[in-house]
């Protein structure tokens, strides 16, 4: 690091682009990565993002998660309602064998209640996931700036 600490704006761009590329974890045929959430307030809610890969012949499903920052996980869902997206919570995220789900903003999310702490940019908070086949598995959620990639309009953390 210490080499590129003279070119500024090279370090920002690899600073930047540090949280999508930081992490890849592997739990069985289960692939992780790109797990970021956004800043938030103590006592309040956020979400989490991630990309999980299912490289295995069966389909598998993500049941639930759990961290230890936030009083209560749930896995949520946006859904059209008129003009504005809504959250519904599901009950398992599907994951069909060879392919890809994102969870990103505006679909799919880790939804996180009751923060015990603030989520500080900068930060990691430890979530644990919990697949059907695969098993449990805990990664580090990296904290991204409050206005990272905006969530769609109406997005709405109250509860
Ligand atoms: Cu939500």
């Amino acid at each position: 690091m210490l080499r590129f600490a003279r070119r500024g704006l090279c370090l920002a761009t690899l600073v930047a682009a540090l949280p999508a590329a930081a992490q890849e974890v592997r739990q069985g045929e289960i692939t992780i990565t790109q797990a970021w959430s956004r800043a938030a307030i103590r006592g309040g809610s956020g979400a989490a993002f991630l990309t999980l890969k299912n490289t295995g012949a069966a389909p598998d499903r993500l049941l639930s998660a759990s961290s230890p920052a936030a009083g209560r996980v749930e896995l949520h869902s946006m859904v059209r309602d008129g003009d504005v997206m809504r959250m519904r919570e599901q009950p398992a995220i599907a994951l069909p064998p060879g392919q890809e789900v994102v969870l990103r903003p505006g679909g799919l999310h880790v939804m996180l209640l009751g923060l015990n702490a603030a989520l500080e940019q900068g930060a990691s908070v430890p979530l644990t996931l919990r697949f059907e086949r695969a098993g449990d598995v805990t990664l580090q959620v990296a904290v991204q700036a409050a206005g990272a990639p905006a969530m769609s309009r109406g997005h709405s953390h109250a509860h």
